[in-house]
């Protein structure tokens, strides 16, 4: 295993141990709605947001308890995502994280809901105090957070996704789309650390630069594995994208030219770190580990 996969590994136990610590415990009249909560947000998957949450941190040297809860919050946000992406309202999918998803294995009431309830639950773990000591800071992981997941970002990639279903359409509106839909949330996890330890303007640039060509770069391959992956080895559904009629990176570029371009951005977003020398490296490996991934 390499170096990057096993650190991967190990920052996804660390933060899996965090959720499991955040999470209210499925007891009690409210059970069904906490045990579907549990269900999704304890499946597994990469942790690859959690991960740039972690090492953003660690370039600042922010106390590690304080980034796992900011890892935690972005984990859930992006669970929730996924939770009422599979709703039949929008893709419908069965299968997520190898599991049956949240409305398949509990029912739609209970999928929308705990969706619901694991987005707020992040926006209360980022305001409490074990977070960080400031209330400004605080404050502005609660504000950058909100920017990045609503109207003016994931909300509003997927509603311009569904818009576009069965349209024609171009790659300058797919890249805003994806930009939004999943770039906003990748870059709110590389900018967190730099939140958390203060710094300066320039270095937050630096990080939403990556961000930028890392977040394509990722939905590109993504684009790459819907089409040609395997529903067993992503544990997901798999040609959605097609049957939905959506357009793609994939279906507009081709499968060569797609994954051209996300070698391209990878290697652009290894580049905007030029400036930050060797203490990078690992976010250097996490762009080269975006576009080898399998699943
Ligand atoms: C419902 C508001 C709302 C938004 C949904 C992110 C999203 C918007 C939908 C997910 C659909 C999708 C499959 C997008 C492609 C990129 C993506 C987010 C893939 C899943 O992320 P991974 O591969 O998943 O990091 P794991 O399971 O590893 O966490």
């Amino acid at each position: 295993m390499t170096d990057l996969a096993t650190a991967l590994n190990s920052a996804a136990e660390t933060v899996d141990a965090e959720l499991e610590a955040l999470l209210p415990s499925a007891e009690g009249s409210e059970s069904r709605l906490l045990s579907a909560m549990r269900y999704s947000a304890l499946a597994g998957g990469k942790r690859l947001r959690a991960f740039l949450v972690l090492s953003s941190a660690d370039l600042f040297k922010v106390d590690r308890r304080c980034a796992l809860r900011v890892a935690a919050a972005v984990e859930l946000v992006h669970t929730y995502s996924l939770v009422h992406d599979d709703l039949p309202a929008m893709d419908d999918g069965t299968l997520r994280r190898g599991l049956p998803t949240a409305h398949i294995e509990f029912d739609e009431a209970t999928a929308i809901l705990s969706g619901d309830a694991l987005l707020t639950l992040a926006f209360e773990i980022l305001a409490e105090e074990a977070t960080h000591a400031l209330a400004s800071v605080r404050c502005e992981l609660v504000r950058s957070l909100a920017a990045a997941a609503g109207c003016r970002g994931m909300v509003a990639g997927q509603t311009i996704d569904l818009d576009l279903e069965n349209m024609e359409t171009d790659i300058a509106t797919i890249t805003r789309l994806q930009q939004l839909k999943t770039g906003a949330l990748i870059a709110f996890s590389c900018e967190s650390g730099a939140i958390l330890g203060q710094a300066h303007g320039h270095l937050r640039r630096v990080l939403h630069a990556y961000a930028h060509d890392l977040g394509l770069a990722f939905q590109i391959v993504d684009d790459l594995l819907d089409a040609e992956g395997d529903a067993a080895e992503l544990g997901k559904t798999v040609g959605a994208d097609e049957e939905a009629g959506k357009a793609t990176f994939v279906s507009l570029m081709g499968v060569d030219r797609a994954r051209m371009q996300a070698r391209m951005l990878a290697d652009q977003a290894s580049s905007h770190l030029d400036p930050l020398g060797d203490r990078v490296e690992v976010l250097r490996d996490v762009a080269r580990f975006v576009i080898d991934r399998r699943a």
